[in-house]
């Protein structure tokens, strides 16, 4: 930028809010209108054309809802929108999902306070002023003392930077980021690379039009039916009904379901009996194949052994081809990356269209403008799905970089660890608030629920500083290290972070390794309540400063 247009930046009015919020996915969504109804004026800023975040861009073929599933992936604070949308399946479809956001959009009259098509380049705290001026692509300014960061857990695309990627001339699309426009396979070669929850849901759909789908494996992975199927009427009356009943569940429940998760330990069963069981939960599917197993498995190395074997038994049942089959197997502690649901992944090597490459013994050398080269040959290809995630959790927050007190960059104060208190706040860095950050129970729990109930919080803080006359509020650094011992200490006790993921930042070069997610939900939002009764303990606060505008 010249010295020129700085100045003519400088000299464009600033707009004033109480709160600015960037994202307008579930939970900037809610965050305006949870700030709105507590009498603040709030400017949503977003870059798509439309709400819905995630599933504004993760339209992939075969892309569902692949957690608690419906009806219970949706907002739950207004009773009226579970009366009036109609879920028809299990697992919804992104479009279906897409639908009843913009359906909550349009009932809560969110859009006119939200920039669509405006990506926010700069953030920056004023410590005269306390408060925080962002500034959008198109260089218009505005400033609120309160900065909420709903930027998407898994929003940073992740781009291999493999030799000659950028050189091939055929089609080439991330999951992450898929054309709104329709995408044709028929015909087509195409090769997907990366085996998460994205390429296992997108493989079987590409495989029933493509000429040929080649299989990039870097890891084998455990993946379970999904068993997607139509709600029937009774399900949806019983919902509705039971509204608060089921909502009840999901606030005791660690992970936001509103099912009865299973506590019993593998030991308690004998070998026939837990054979038995995992054979019953089986052909039901669904997320409830973890959450209906046993409790110890994601703690004991001898229960996880259980039903790690149990899957790769189906696997070898499913997989026709000895060598195929052997080459799928999975060896991580199961659980221990995200679990992955399916319609049809496995079954999809039994088709002739579909051929697998164990990355492992076979990496890629290179890419060239027509083909994928690994170590034993050429392949020709016409199009090239990356599924290969996200610089997840803390990778958004990093692209935004805000800047806090004396200019310190985020990527400064996170060069090493991503310090912060209740996975919501950051020392340095006051008034701002991470929706789903590091620290949080985030992508490890019922998203849209955990941003209700962070926001909730949020929305009691900043009554909490109005009361008081305070102006500005962060974490002490003492807080930070102990709340990020307290994650540590939850995480160790767990098979969880011994297992490279994205959970650990294992996918990122460079990306500090750590387990940076709180593993219990229900204990954080325990957390939570008792810290605001205790007039938010582990916070220092500021005065609001004489002729400061306090935002509410
Ligand atoms: O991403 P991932 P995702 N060379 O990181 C591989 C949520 N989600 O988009 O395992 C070769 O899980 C990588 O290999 P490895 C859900 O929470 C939700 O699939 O790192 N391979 C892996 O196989 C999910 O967990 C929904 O060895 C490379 C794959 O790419 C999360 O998003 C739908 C590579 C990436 O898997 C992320 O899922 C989809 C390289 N250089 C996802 N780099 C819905 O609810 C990466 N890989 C709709």
């Amino acid at each position: 930028m010249t010295s020129q247009d700085q100045r003519t930046q400088e000299s464009r009015p600033v707009e004033h809010y109480d709160v600015i919020v960037i994202g307008a996915g579930v939970s900037g969504m809610y965050a305006l209108h949870h700030f709105r109804e507590m009498g603040l004026s709030v400017r949503v800023y977003d870059a798509a054309k439309d709400v819905g975040g995630t599933w504004w861009y993760n339209r992939y073929p075969g892309a569902r809802v692949d957690g608690p599933g419906s009806p219970f992936y949706c907002y739950t604070f207004s009773e009226e929108l579970m009366q009036e949308w109609d879920w028809e399946e299990t697992q919804s479809e992104w479009s279906a999902v897409l639908a009843y956001l913009r359906y909550v959009a349009d009932k809560l009259d969110l859009r006119r306070d939200i920039q669509f098509e405006t990506w926010v380049r700069d953030a920056r705290y004023d410590e005269a002023t306390q408060r925080w001026t962002v500034e959008t692509d198109a260089g218009a300014r505005a400033s609120a003392p309160f900065l909420i960061c709903a930027v998407g857990a898994l929003s940073t695309a992740n781009v291999p930077n493999i030799p000659g990627i950028h050189d091939f001339a055929g089609e080439l699309y991330h999951t992450g980021r898929w054309p709104h426009e329709p995408v044709s396979f028929a015909g087509k070669r195409v090769a997907v690379l990366g085996t998460g929850s994205s390429g296992i849901q997108s493989i079987p759909e590409i495989a029933k039009t493509a000429a040929h789908v080649m299989v990039l494996q870097r890891t084998p992975q455990y993946s379970v039916p999904a068993k997607n199927r139509r709600l029937t009427p009774e399900e949806m009356a019983d919902a509705r009904a039971n509204f608060g009943k089921f909502r009840a569940r999901m606030l005791a429940h660690p992970g936001g379901f509103p099912f009865e998760t299973d506590t019993r330990a593998v030991p308690e069963h004998t070998r026939a009996q837990r054979r038995a069981h995992y054979e019953e939960l089986w052909p039901r599917g669904s997320f409830r194949f973890f959450t209906d197993g046993y409790g110890d498995v994601a703690t004991s190395e001898e229960a996880n052994a259980t039903l790690s074997e149990f899957i790769r038994d189906k696997i070898r049942a499913i997989v026709h081809d000895p060598e195929t089959a052997k080459k799928l197997m999975p060896e991580y502690f199961v659980m221990t990356k995200r679990p992955i649901l399916d319609d049809g992944y496995f079954e999809a090597f039994n088709r002739n269209n579909v051929t697998l490459i164990d990355l492992r013994e076979d990496p890629i050398e290179r890419f060239t403008r027509n083909s994928v080269v690994t170590r034993s040959g050429e392949h020709p290809i016409d199009m090239l799905v990356l599924a290969t995630g996200f610089d997840a959790i803390s990778g958004s927050m990093l692209r935004l970089d805000p800047k806090g007190r004396g200019g310190v960059s985020l990527r400064q104060r996170w060069h090493d660890h991503f310090h912060n208190y209740l996975g919501m706040t950051i020392a340095g860095f006051p008034n701002l608030f991470m929706i789903h950050g590091p620290g949080s129970p985030g992508v490890l729990y019922n998203m849209p629920l955990g941003a209700e109930r962070q926001i909730g919080w949020i929305g009691g803080f900043l009554r909490h500083l109005e009361k008081n006359g305070l102006g500005a509020a962060e974490p002490t650094t003492e807080s930070e290290h102990a709340w990020s011992a307290e994650v540590a200490g939850i995480a160790n006790a767990t098979l969880f972070p011994r297992t490279n993921s994205w959970w650990t930042g294992a996918n990122i070069e460079g990306k500090p390794r750590y387990f940076s997610a709180y593993l219990a939900g229900s204990i954080y939002y325990q957390r939570l309540a008792d810290l605001a009764a205790r007039g938010y303990a582990g916070f220092s606060f500021e005065q609001a400063h004489a002729g400061n505008t306090a935002a509410t």
